[in-house]
């Protein structure tokens, strides 16, 4: 069902804070921001090897980002792992009792579909799941 790690997400307060520090101190190849609004986010990517790093801002008080920025600090906040079929998938693991936060994908970065799962159901970790394309 997952092909590989898509990308890594992690919560920053301020992306013009964090981006140097990838680009210029780990040397990590910077692709470029992009807001997304249904997830009221501002995110930059950055490729390492054949995944990303996603480096993501609230832009509302309201972003499930800023929530988890003010409960835990800057940080890891999501593993996103690719898959062919992001309906197939959804079905797969809800029909095994898998607590997802979208039952329908919905819009990502790039032109990605995303769903989450919810943390309780993957020990702790929130997952993506996040199809390339339309
Ligand atoms: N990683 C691990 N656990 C997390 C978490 C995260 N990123 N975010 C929240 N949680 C945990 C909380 O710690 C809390 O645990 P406890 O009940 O043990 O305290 C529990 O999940 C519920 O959290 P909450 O703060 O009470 O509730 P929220 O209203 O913040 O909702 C969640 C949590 C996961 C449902 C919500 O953040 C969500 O829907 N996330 C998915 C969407 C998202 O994060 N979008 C931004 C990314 C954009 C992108 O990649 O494009």
């Amino acid at each position: 069902m997952l092909s590989k790690i898509s990308h890594i997400g992690v919560a920053v307060a301020s992306l013009d804070e964090a981006i140097p520090f990838y680009r210029d101190n780990l040397g990590m190849t910077f692709k470029g921001t992009e807001e997304v609004a249904e997830q009221k986010v501002r995110v930059a990517f950055f490729q390492i090897g054949e995944s990303k790093i996603e480096l993501l801002e609230p832009t509302s008080p309201e972003s499930p980002v800023a929530k988890f920025l003010e409960k835990n600090g800057p940080g890891v906040h999501h593993i996103a792992y690719e898959v062919h079929d992001i309906e197939k998938a959804i079905s797969e693991l809800a029909g095994q009792g898998v607590r997802m936060i979208d039952s329908v994908p919905r819009n990502g970065a790039h032109g990605t579909r995303i769903a989450f799962l919810h943390p309780k159901s993957s020990r702790g970790v929130l997952t993506e799941l996040c199809q390339e394309g339309h």
